[in-house]
């Protein structure tokens, strides 16, 4: 048996709202930390504009949210001017840290961004200004040999890169490539920030299918790694097949069809929460037990 998220039955746990102008046409790809009581819960959404933006919800349960009227987050510098997309929250040393991509004429560039409340934010903005483009990267939650350690996506591949203060990043190495196989041949992301297990740190991620004939049409699917604690440019383990893939309706027809794409994973009690856009459309939850995770590093 190979490991598989199982969905949650209130998926999706929302769409877009036509009432808001800023999230009228689509809601997706967010980024969630729990507190240890509340689940805080940054999306990206499009309205009219189709300048994306990032709203904020709150959950006691993690699968019932109360969405904000007004986004939190909108671009409000010259790299962000077509949109602030795909945020990833790391919490490190009693703050919480936002890695999202700021694109713009400029290029499609990783940005930083910090808060204590989730609706004022001190930006720090382009990090990694010579990575162009370059997308999803996530934060470690804790210094490792004394560094700050990210993730990020130089295409097409997973790259890692170290810093001191969290602006200025050096040491790129390359972590994994993508797989010519059925479903991560044409490039794959870190999904969210990895969570420390005794075994390695835990990390989702997602790989795009380029299809032939046509390979205009990609399709995203989720699978896992698990990077070595010491060394996480080590990769120690990897699904070899997806953990999750488009199926619902509402996962294969959207804004942008056939699209499970993470920017979070919980360590939540006994489970790993996985929260995703679906097509680029909706928000929806998917998880597993960490018994299953346990079973699946047994394997060999
Ligand atoms: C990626 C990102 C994601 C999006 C995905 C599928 O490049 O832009 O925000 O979910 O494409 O469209």
């Amino acid at each position: 048996m190979c490991l598989k998220l199982k969905r949650s039955q209130l998926n999706p746990l929302f769409g877009p709202n036509p009432q808001h102008l800023w999230e009228s046409r689509y809601v997706f790809n967010p980024a969630v930390v729990y507190d240890g009581s509340v689940f805080h819960m940054l999306y990206r959404a499009q309205g009219a504009d189709m300048v994306s933006r990032m709203g904020y919800a709150v959950s006691l349960d993690g699968l019932h949210f109360n969405r904000m009227e007004k986004p939190v987050f909108s671009p409000a510098i010259k790299e962000e001017l077509y949109g602030v997309e795909d945020p990833r929250i790391t919490q490190i040393e009693n703050k919480y840290y936002m890695t999202y991509t700021a694109y713009s004429p400029e290029g499609i560039k990783i940005a930083l961004a910090s808060t204590d409340n989730f609706i004022s934010w001190k930006r720090y903005g382009v990090i990694l200004p010579d990575f162009d483009p370059d997308k999803d990267a996530v934060l470690f939650p804790e210094r490792i040999n004394g560094k700050y350690v990210m993730l990020h996506r130089d295409p097409p591949s997973i790259w890692i890169t170290y810093s001191d203060d969290l602006v200025h990043w050096s040491g790129h190495k390359k972590v994994a490539d993508p797989i010519n196989n059925h479903w991560e041949n044409e490039k794959i992301g870190a999904g969210g920030p990895p969570v420390k297990t005794p075994d390695g740190w835990l990390l989702v991620y997602h790989a795009v299918q380029k299809h032939a004939p046509e390979p205009s049409r990609l399709t995203y699917r989720l699978g896992f790694m698990l990077l070595d604690l010491e060394d996480p440019s080590k990769v120690i383990k990897r699904t070899t097949e997806p953990i999750l893939e488009p199926k619902e309706e509402w996962e294969i027809f959207g804004g942008v069809p056939q699209v499970v794409f993470t920017d979070a994973l919980i360590d939540y009690k006994d489970q790993y929460l996985v929260y995703y856009g679906a097509a680029d459309n909706y928000i929806a939850l998917a998880s597993c037990s960490k018994q299953e995770v346990l079973n699946w590093l047994k394997k060999s």
